[in-house]
């Protein structure tokens, strides 16, 4: 049977053969919810960088660029990194170049995998019944915050074990901790996820609105994966 496993932190990856594996990059907050959000919404590309001079000169070439660190937009760029930004008739058929603390670095060090597919709750289902329907093992790489674990991308994790339970065999205990945790929180989720430690960062940043946009399930049916340099 095909195998999925949790990684918990970019950190663990080390520890991991991502070689003919699909890697499904998460960061809840909120860097790929952005990313499924601007695909949703009709941005025609996104690039992720993993340094904010590559996601300058990528500006300097034409792009829209957003720039995040620390929760914040950084300065000199055209957006930071909500969702809501991402569904503006500014970035429309638009070019976007991305660089967030978090959530680029993990794609960035996913490369050796075969695939690469975005994934959040905004798009949980499309993501489950596309691995369903792949012969190869899986791999979800929670992007944590700088290299720790975080609890939302380890409840997105757990949710998606918990979708593809029966057709994947869990690798290790993660996948089990993972779907544990999603069980217990998936009735109130915000509930659940307000005393982590980035929700608590971005309250104090005024966005609690992103993150109830967030957690949202499976509102998006489309799923980004890296082609290239690009989404
Ligand atoms: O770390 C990241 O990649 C970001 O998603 C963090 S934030 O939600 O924009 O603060």
């Amino acid at each position: 049977m095909k195998q999925i496993d949790v990684c918990l932190t970019p950190d663990l990856l080390h520890q991991y053969e991502l070689k003919n594996k699909i890697v499904v990059v998460v960061d809840i907050l909120r860097a790929t919810s952005c990313m499924v959000s601007g695909m949703a919404n009709g941005v025609k590309e996104i690039v992720p960088v993993a340094t904010l001079e590559e996601c300058k000169d990528l500006q300097d070439l034409g792009y829209l660029a957003a720039a995040e660190r620390n929760g914040s937009k950084a300065d000199g760029f055209d957006m930071g990194n909500s969702p809501f930004e991402y569904m503006e008739e500014k970035v429309k058929g638009k070019k976007v170049a991305v660089t967030t603390t978090n959530g680029t670095l993990a794609i960035h060090k996913s490369l050796a995998a075969k695939e690469i597919l975005i994934g959040a709750f905004l798009n949980l289902k499309a993501v489950s019944e596309y691995l369903k329907n792949k012969e190869e093992d899986v791999i979800v790489l929670c992007a944590g915050w700088k290299g720790k674990f975080n609890l939302e991308d380890t409840l997105f994790a757990g949710a998606l074990c918990h979708h593809l339970r029966g057709v994947f065999e869990f690798a290790c205990d993660a996948p089990l901790a993972a779907e544990a945790m999603y069980l217990i929180a998936k009735n109130d989720m915000m509930k659940y996820m307000q005393d982590s430690s980035h929700a608590k960062r971005l309250a104090k940043l005024n966005v609690v609105k992103d993150i109830e946009f967030c957690i949202q399930e499976s509102i998006y049916d489309i799923i980004p994966y890296l082609s290239g340099k690009s989404l």
